[in-house]
């Protein structure tokens, strides 16, 4: 493998809230949907939920010095709604669990450790899902009372915002399959456009009132898989690779880089649903003004990526859903290595593909790539070297993008700093860089070989010589 060696402008770490707080109930929070849902019989495998996970609301001071062990500038992490607004709305600020994000950010700024702050990673209030959650339109001033109280309060010492984590797998797995909290099916679209109205008034509001003060940055993180084509000689093939890239990235990214969903999404849609009888498209449409509104609504482009998929078309007929609209189906090669999750193939090249895409899609951001990682599965070993494996190889294809392609790729994250709540998979799937022992009830974190591997790459700032033992860094030629 030719690496490259160009070095990134900074790599850094992360992290969200309920995979990691627990404290579920302490100091007035407000129940979520995910705390709900972890408590519903077999949504989360093993019966898993989030009420100690890491404990890291009672581990402010060992998280921060696991994190100068990893040498890392910045610390990506999410607040919990509900811990600030139990009841999801500003009638009652919550400012014991406030203070907690004091806390931490105070001292990771101590610890010379820029915060980096999600709004939204998945917990919504649970009164507010009692109204419809994200397909009651009142959602949207919701969040943006809510981004107003963490803007007001943290906004002078944050200086870098992300509104949603992924929305995608909000509208998709949350609203559409029903296998994420709030368990709904079939209502992505309304989900999915509520969403982007939401994050489109938090910016706006951060833009007109803070910015000036403030001087930070503020966007959305967008995930997303690349797509192949299975067959890369059959135009079908091809098309389908388009589809699913376009039903996935473009659903949210086209709104905001360009205004509006994309013309296939919106074509597609209305004709299957009127085909079916429907008055109209199931995919609501944003009025002229929306579109005005949400379009421009970025500071950067956050991309949270982690494999590749083989697209074929797949045909379904008249199923009135998100898959018979898309009617793409996807495989994996049998020769790409596996994980911990069945979903993740190692694929570095299609990191770079999918970099090289959004440059030319939506008008070459800024990219800020808000996480990337690889998991296993039940035992930990602590010589993780499938994991040292994926990080280099995807490193290097993040700086091949920006050297080669001339992507503006500023800054990459991995995920995750620990082993964590992972979701419906609860505590199996392990994405850390350090082991969390479940087994002690201290939960200490140990380092796999991988935080020291991922620790040198942040040292050097690029990749250290292979020949010169593990610490003495390349220079670029
Ligand atoms: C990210 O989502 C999340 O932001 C993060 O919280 C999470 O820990 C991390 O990835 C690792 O998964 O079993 O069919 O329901 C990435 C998108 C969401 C893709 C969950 C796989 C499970 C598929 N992932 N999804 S399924």
């Amino acid at each position: 493998m030719q690496r490259v060696f160009a070095m990134a402008a900074f790599v850094i770490l992360l992290f969200f809230s309920f995979q990691i707080e627990g404290s579920w109930r302490a100091d007035g929070k407000g129940l979520s949907i995910w705390d709900k849902f972890a408590h519903t019989p077999l949504r989360v495998g093993d019966s898993d939920n989030g009420d100690i996970a890491c404990d890291s609301y009672n581990k402010i001071d060992e998280d921060i010095e696991v994190l100068k062990k990893l040498k890392v500038t910045h610390y990506r992490f999410s607040v919990s709604w509900s811990r600030v607004l139990p009841d999801g709305t500003t009638n009652n600020i919550n400012e014991a669990g406030l203070n907690y994000y004091h806390r931490l950010v105070d001292g990771l700024k101590a610890a010379n450790i820029q915060p980096q702050i999600t709004l939204y990673h998945w917990d919504l209030p649970l009164e507010l899902q009692k109204v419809g959650g994200w397909l009651n339109e009142t959602v949207v001033q919701r969040f943006r009372d809510y981004a107003d109280v963490l803007f007001s309060r943290l906004g002078s010492k944050v200086k870098f915002w992300i509104t949603l984590n992924e929305p995608y797998i909000v509208a998709n797995l949350g609203y559409g399959y029903g296998t994420f909290a709030p368990g709904i099916f079939n209502k992505q679209y309304t989900a999915a456009h509520n969403l982007i109205k939401a994050h489109a008034e938090a910016w706006h509001l951060y833009n007109d009132t803070y910015r000036a003060t403030q001087d930070g940055l503020i966007s959305i993180t967008i995930n997303s898989d690349w797509a192949e084509p299975r067959n890369p000689h059959k135009q079908e093939d091809v098309d389908a690779a388009m589809r699913y890239l376009q039903f996935f990235i473009g659903w949210f990214a086209h709104p905001i880089f360009k205004g509006d969903y994309p013309e296939i999404m919106k074509s597609i849609i209305r004709r299957r649903s009127l085909a079916a009888g429907l008055p109209q498209s199931r995919l609501p449409e944003f009025t002229p003004e929306e579109i005005s509104r949400i379009k421009g609504t970025h500071d950067y482009f956050g991309l949270n990526h982690y494999t590749t998929v083989l697209a074929s078309p797949y045909d379904l007929g008249n199923q009135q859903d998100y898959e018979g609209d898309r009617g793409t189906r996807q495989t994996h090669d049998r020769t790409w290595i596996g994980s911990g999750s069945f979903w993740l193939k190692i694929t570095p090249f299609g990191f770079r593909r999918l970099l090289k895409f959004i440059k030319e899609e939506y008008g070459n951001p800024a990219i800020y790539v808000t996480e990337n990682g690889i998991s296993e599965r039940g035992v930990v070993d602590l010589n993780d070297v499938f994991r040292i494996y994926y990080y280099e190889n995807y490193i290097n294809q993040g700086l091949k993008a920006r050297v080669l392609d001339e992507v503006n790729l500023k800054a990459y994250t991995a995920w995750s700093l620990m082993d964590n709540f992972e979701w419906a998979a609860g505590f199996a799937e392990q994405f850390g860089l350090f082991f969390v022992n479940r087994s002690d009830p201290d939960l200490p974190r140990i380092p796999k070989n991988s935080a020291l591997r991922y620790a040198t790459i942040i040292n050097c700032n690029g990749f250290p010589d292979p020949a010169n033992g593990t610490h003495e860094c390349l220079k670029p030629e």
